[in-house]
């Protein structure tokens, strides 16, 4: 009876042990090592955003991750970090709606030792918050823009550009970076700039309200292409040709895109690859493992018009 009572304590004494390593992760799930990764993507109804979803989720998928995805606007995406942050997640990947807002949260992770990799667009915050930014250099886009329009309207014309959000890094770059260019021709003048909100219907209406303006331009430099082809739109509901009575050239090289330069609607558009899931998870697992990582990861870009687009390698975005 007696060593029955002291095989009992012992048994007991051992369970006190181990319980607290058994159930330290809620319930006893053994970590089988999955890395698990949240990603903070923007809410737009584009093929440009559902083509960089899509690679994200295939390499995830190809690396046995576990992705945790959200879809949201910018507030959103700061309410997505805390969540990622709160399930423990081992990295995050976030596309930054706009340039402004994220110091606080981005300071949370890194407290919190879960390194964050921007993907497609930069912010403002402090370099030490953030990984790496895997993105096109906005800027050079717009300045290939610029040399394109410059040559095309033979130094001398009307421009109107149709701005992305003016609160997102590719858009102020984007622009930035055609008026480094512009301003060095006195006889070409940007007359409107109003953003389309990178929204196809958005960029119709806005050249819809300039032309029932009375607006006179030679040209529509659109931050993106589906603003572009909402432009082309409006042009030709006014009766006018798109490609030939106006000159469009546009960013990002949709597959739409192509298909507009083929019909001798747009005229151009510059590369920005949003196939950045490989890269991304790349430079993140880096990150997880401690290994050093870039802070900027650029994406290189071509600009395609009538003369080229059937060489683009896999016939846009
Ligand atoms: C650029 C990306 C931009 C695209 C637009 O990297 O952030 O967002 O150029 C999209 O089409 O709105």
């Amino acid at each position: 009876m007696k060593e029955r009572s002291s095989i009992l304590t012992l048994v007991l004494a051992l369970l006190l042990l181990i319980a607290p390593v058994v159930f330290a992760n809620g319930g006893g799930e053994a970590d089988d090592g999955t890395i698990t990764v949240g990603f903070a993507q923007i809410k737009e109804d584009s093929p440009w955003r559902t083509t960089e979803t899509n690679s994200v989720q295939q390499e995830a998928e190809k690396l046995g991750i576990e992705l945790k995805l959200s879809v949201t606007d910018q507030a959103g995406q700061v309410a997505a970090l805390r969540d990622f942050i709160a399930q423990g997640v081992d990295g995050i990947l976030l596309a930054p709606q706009t340039a402004n807002g994220w110091d606080e949260v981005l300071q949370e992770a890194k407290d919190a030792g879960i390194p964050v990799v921007l993907l497609d667009r930069g912010l403002d915050s402090p370099e030490d918050l953030w990984v790496s930014q895997i993105s096109s250099d906005f800027a050079f886009e717009g300045r290939e823009a610029g040399k394109w329009v410059v040559e095309r309207l033979n130094e001398n014309g009307k421009v109107v550009e149709l701005f992305g959000d003016p609160a997102a890094d590719p858009a102020i770059l984007r622009s930035q970076g055609f008026m480094e260019i512009i301003n060095q021709y006195p006889n070409i003048e940007v007359v409107e700039s109003r953003t389309g909100e990178w929204s196809q219907d958005k960029g119709r209406q806005v050249v819809e309200a300039w032309l029932t303006a009375g607006v006179e331009f030679d040209l529509i430099y659109a931050h993106n292409d589906g603003m572009a082809l909402g432009a082309i739109e409006a042009l030709k509901a006014a009766g006018k040709d798109p490609g030939d009575d106006v000159l469009i050239i546009s960013i990002d090289a949709i597959k739409a895109a192509f298909e507009s330069i083929a019909r001798g609607d747009l005229n151009a558009t510059v590369e920005c690859s949003p196939v950045l899931g490989p890269m991304g998870f790349d430079a993140l697992l880096k990150a997880i493992n401690g290994e050093e990582v870039p802070q900027y990861i650029i994406t290189p870009d071509s600009l395609y018009d009538e003369s080229n687009y059937t060489e683009h390698p896999t016939g846009g975005f």
